[in-house]
């Protein structure tokens, strides 16, 4: 037994890469933290409105399916395409004046349509549009331009205008109230999710040699630098197909993929939980990164109220850093190519916080130590580590208590270097005593130096982790 899993385990990491390989390949990314996600299409036109009516669920880049908008319309629509005010420089600085290190942008939605020209569909940003420039070129040389790493966003499998691509049923209750609403969905019902004839006029593994794993190529050869691809919904692509894409993949070693390109045997690098904080007991060990929206819908939406503000946003951040994950957030321009200002605004309160307070998040990992107050991040350098007490409860009275058996040497009240914080260790117990009313901007932020790096926790990517077998001898 212990020899086959011996060898079974050999062969992972043969198969994989060494964990000292894979370590070194997301280190930048473990570092980074922050990422700016970009969904933007021709689904922006709608603004999550058709035919006068808000589309009733989902995000607005949904549109075209919730709504049931017909092949043809649609295609007509995202002809007009000219969002004359985009300019790829605003939207990487105001990523990089946030704080973000690297930007993910949709290449090619499920609306099938490429924000960069290709030869494998002309239902592209070039070809189809009066707008003619290739926005993926732009948004991936003002990245090199400013330093940060670019990913894409792909949607491998569902394709909504190129014949062949996944569809996924939505019934029509979810778009607007058409009165053909019974008729469709008994359509798609019948037609695995499609609800226009041309969605099908051939077949998926046609669809994907024809355009799903040309455009990659396309996109890899263009840009063989590329961080990240982020697949997305997996649907009806084979264990076949998804082979090609990742054989395609492996002259790019260094890019990191997430765990969307098909379940369960291309685990990926990393975990991707959506719009929430995952819980704990889920992350451990591994890599990860929640993608959540800034208002409420991935695409454009032009009704939208729910803007998250900059304090919501770094709450999220620490809670993010302190269980070891990255955070993607995404904004979807509008028809013109501008971002809401609403988004921007936060933005720009985020950025300003990380300014000040960026060590409690870049290059830090998850931290063991839980609290009923708030959040503890750690950061190691080599002779000794850091644990920042990040205070969200409005309530304290500036005595904290951590379960941490760990020795400090100072503490420091990072909102204000001249206030005087206490610090004792009793019984496996560290007892840190502030003052409040010192703290004028936001999360009270201490900083423990501890007199020892604390031992090293190792992270495996997905990959390994569904290799790995445990010896039960
Ligand atoms: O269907 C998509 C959705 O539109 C959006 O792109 C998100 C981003 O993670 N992914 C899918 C839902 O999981």
């Amino acid at each position: 037994m212990k020899k086959i899993c011996v060898l079974l385990l050999c062969l992972s990491m043969f198969m994989n890469g060494s964990a000292q390989e894979n370590a070194s390949k997301m280190a930048w990314w473990q570092e980074a933290k922050f990422g700016l996600f970009v969904h933007w299409g021709p689904y922006c036109l709608y603004g999550g409105v058709y035919n006068g009516f808000q589309q009733r669920r989902g995000g607005a880049e949904w549109i075209m399916n919730r709504c049931k908008i017909p092949v043809g319309e649609y295609r007509a629509k995202a002809s007009t395409f000219n969002p004359t005010k985009f300019n790829a420089d605003s939207l990487v600085l105001m990523a990089k004046k946030a704080g973000m290190k690297y930007v993910v942008f949709t290449t090619k939605h499920h609306d099938g349509f490429a924000m960069f020209q290709s030869d494998a569909s002309k239902f592209n940003i070039v070809d189809y549009t009066p707008f003619k420039r290739d926005i993926v070129d732009e948004v991936v040389k003002a990245c090199r331009r400013y330093g940060l790493r670019v990913g894409f966003y792909y949607s491998q499998s569902q394709d909504w205008c190129n014949a062949g691509g996944a569809t996924a049923r939505k019934e029509m209750k979810e778009g607007w109230p058409n009165r053909d609403s019974l008729e469709i969905d008994a359509f798609t019902k019948a037609h695995r999710g499609a609800w226009d004839y041309n969605q099908f006029s051939c077949s998926f593994d046609e669809y994907f040699h024809r355009v799903s794993l040309p455009q990659m190529k396309e996109l890899l050869s263009r840009y063989p630098d590329v961080a990240t691809i982020f697949f997305d919904t997996p649907m009806s692509i084979t264990d076949k197909q998804a082979g090609e894409m990742q054989e395609l993949l492996k002259d790019y070693p260094q890019i990191i993929v997430n765990d969307r390109l098909k379940r369960p045997n291309f685990p990926g690098d990393y975990k991707t939980p959506e719009g929430r904080v995952p819980k704990r007991e889920d992350v451990v060990g591994v890599y990860w990164e929640t993608c959540m929206n800034i208002g409420s819908s991935w695409g454009y939406k032009s009704w939208d109220t729910q803007w998250k503000s900059s304090d919501e946003i770094i709450k999220t951040l620490i809670q993010i850093a302190s269980r070891g994950g990255n955070l993607l957030l995404n904004v979807g321009p509008d028809s013109f190519g501008l971002v809401p200002a609403e988004a921007r605004k936060s933005l720009d309160g985020v950025g300003a916080w990380l300014d000040k307070y960026g060590e409690v998040i870049y290059g830090t990992q998850r931290c063991d130590v839980v609290v009923p107050w708030g959040e503890c991040v750690r950061r190691d350098e080599k002779k000794k580590s850091y644990i920042y007490l990040c205070v969200f409860d409005k309530q304290n009275d500036g005595r904290l208590v951590l379960d941490a058996n760990v020795s400090v040497r100072r503490a420091q009240l990072l909102n204000n270097a001249l206030s005087k914080v206490g610090f004792s260790r009793q019984k496996g117990q560290i007892i840190v005593t502030f003052n409040p009313e010192d703290v004028k901007d936001g999360v009270p932020i201490i900083k423990l130096e501890l007199t020892k790096t604390l031992p090293s926790v190792k992270l495996v990517s997905n990959t390994q982790k569904y290799f790995s077998i445990l010896d039960t001898d």
